[in-house]
């Protein structure tokens, strides 16, 4: 029986007032805000594979196979654009960010919940305006996510829609953010320590702090790119006396920290998994939660590696090469520091677990060739190559991605009351591993041959490679269609789950599931750091 009862509160999926659909989009609930934004994310990420999956499809033989060339441009925009804005940048800070981080510190709510919900509701607005692109005249954009000048501002596609949808988008980041620090400042119960806090609560915390210092500067340079479009005037086109180099540095200062957005909050998922599966403390607590802050900080100062081809001045390419070397050395921390946990301890190969696991190794993958990208000689060759469309694949969705799978089976008992089938859970991993590495590490071997990124055609000696990534992403999208299956099945079907299901040490393990309207009857009192497990 869980520590803290529910009393009469009745749980938060409860009927609230007139109920239905309105008790929920107009919820400044953080548990009903976290479920709102899991089904709007998990929506568009099922979109963004679908055209994932076309797009593969495409490449199935040389030359037109079932689209022409601009539509394979529009669908590889498109495809980054959701992936990135409308997936793996709010989904893991967004979802259980909002349904956890108040119960983690022994709070009810997070500070400004009215906030909470405007963030949802921007979230909504531009993943609206996104998908409009695709339906009104001219054709979604065309210049891939990084929407770089000068063609960003002379193609005729929607483009200005496009970057609205995005700039929409980077508010409900920035609130998100401002109401994780306030909330985290703020809210802690009586003895929940700096130190005590869980290392999840460390993650979304230097994460909201990129959130609200990095956003602005994204939201700016594409507000500079509609102006140009709209009222003529020379930013960022050289044909009248803009400097597009200028572009890249202001779009990198968002988009290389927004990687850590994207994976810290994972990575913190992971911090909570490996320590209650193997039944012992976190090994270097304090080394963890300062490395979130570590990755942050050094984090925003690498972004010229995405710029070792666009003419900057040698000591640039060395200062950036240098220091994105260093920002590997926090991740390394992390990633010894969970096998460092993992080494001796009584391990429960429970799904969370496995996919924490997969997690580690794919993300391994993707973190050792970012060195190798960071590398000045060996970029020059494999810049806007398959070697980077692989890299990043295996970080944001190797990495991020599974990162967000294992906290979805982490955490799905303790948000919904009910369990999954864990056999048919785990035949999902299976196949979503097997067909990642099918379908993205050949591409870091055709990436070494010169096959470059965004062409919808190939020479002949990249056609093996090509069939066999193709296979794999048959593979890949079987895994997601039975994950998603087995989780929805379970929401309405799935065994009545234990409010400990795992028996965790954190305060979300100590209160029932799911979790009562106002998470605690009375604030708790915290005595002990996050992973004090009582031994069995
Ligand atoms: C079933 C899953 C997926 C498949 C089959 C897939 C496939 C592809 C393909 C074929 C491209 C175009 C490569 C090129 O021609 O340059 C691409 C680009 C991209 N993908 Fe994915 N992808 C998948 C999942 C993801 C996920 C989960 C993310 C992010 C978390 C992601 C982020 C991106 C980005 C940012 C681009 C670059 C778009 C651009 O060049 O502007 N993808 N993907
Ligand atoms: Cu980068």
């Amino acid at each position: 029986m869980s520590d803290y009862a529910a009393g009469a509160q009745g749980n938060y999926l409860q009927k609230e007032g007139r109920g239905g659909i309105l008790s929920w989009i107009f919820s400044t609930d953080h548990k009903r805000i976290g479920i709102l934004y899991l089904v709007a994310i998990l929506s568009l990420f099922l979109v963004g594979v679908t055209l994932g999956f076309f797009m593969r499809l495409e490449l199935i033989t040389r030359g037109p196979t079932i689209m022409a060339a601009n539509t394979y441009n529009s669908l590889f925009t498109l495809h980054g654009v959701i992936m990135l804005f409308l997936f793996i940048i709010p989904v893991t800070p967004s979802v259980f960010g909002n349904f956890l981080l108040p119960i983690m510190i022994g709070a009810k709510d997070v500070a400004f919940p009215r906030l909470n919900l405007l963030s949802w509701w921007f979230y909504m607005a531009g993943a609206f305006l996104a998908i409009l692109t695709l339906l009104i005249a001219n054709g979604p954009a065309d210049t891939g996510w990084t929407f770089y000048a000068p063609y960003s501002i002379r193609t005729g596609t929607n483009v200005t829609l496009a970057l609205s949808a995005v700039v929409v988008l980077g508010f409900s980041s920035i609130l998100t953010g401002i109401n994780f620090v306030t909330t985290v400042h703020r809210l802690r119960a009586p003895g929940m320590t700096w130190m005590r806090l869980p290392l999840f609560v460390w993650a979304v915390y230097a994460t909201a702090w990129i959130q609200i210092l990095a956003t602005p500067i994204l939201g700016v340079n594409l507000m500079l790119v509609v102006a140009e479009r709209l009222l003529g005037i020379g930013i960022f086109d050289p044909a009248k006396g803009g400097d597009p180099i200028l572009y890249q540095h202001l779009f990198w200062i968002y988009s290389h920290p927004a990687v850590y957005i994207m994976i810290l909050p994972a990575m913190g998922a992971i911090s909570e998994i490996v320590p209650v599966f193997a039944r012992r403390t976190i090994f270097g607590y304090k080394a963890v939660a300062y490395s979130s802050i570590g990755i942050a900080a050094v984090g925003s100062l690498v972004w010229g590696h995405h710029m070792f081809v666009s003419g900057f001045s040698y000591t640039a390419g060395v200062y950036f090469s240098l220091f994105t070397f260093f920002v590997a050395i926090p991740s390394a921390i992390k990633v010894y520091n969970w096998v460092g946990s993992l080494y001796k301890g009584s391990l429960e190969a429970a799904t969370p677990l496995l996919y924490a696991f997969a997690f580690i190794f794919l993300f391994s993958i993707g973190g050792l060739t970012g060195l190798i990208l960071g590398a000045l000689s060996l970029n020059i060759h494999l810049h806007d190559t398959y070697f980077v469309v692989a890299h990043f694949h295996y970080v944001k969705f190797g990495g991020a991605g599974f990162g967000f799978f294992a906290a979805l089976h982490y955490w799905f008992p303790k948000m919904f009351g009910r369990m999954y089938n864990t056999k048919l859970a785990n035949v999902a991993l299976l196949l979503l591993f097997i067909g990642f590495n099918t379908l993205f590490f050949p591409l870091f071997v055709l990436g070494f041959q010169g096959m470059p990124r965004r062409y919808y055609d190939y020479l002949p000696q990249f056609t093996n490679g090509q069939l066999i990534s193709i296979v794999g992403s048959w593979i890949l999208v079987a895994g997601v269609i039975l994950m998603v299956g087995n989780l929805i099945h379970a929401l309405f079907k799935g065994k009545k789950a234990q409010a400990n299901q795992w028996g965790g040490a954190t305060l979300e393990w100590q209160v029932p599931s799911p979790p009562p309207k106002e998470n605690f009857e009375e604030i708790p009192e915290v005595k002990y750091g996050p992973y004090h497990f009582k031994r069995d």
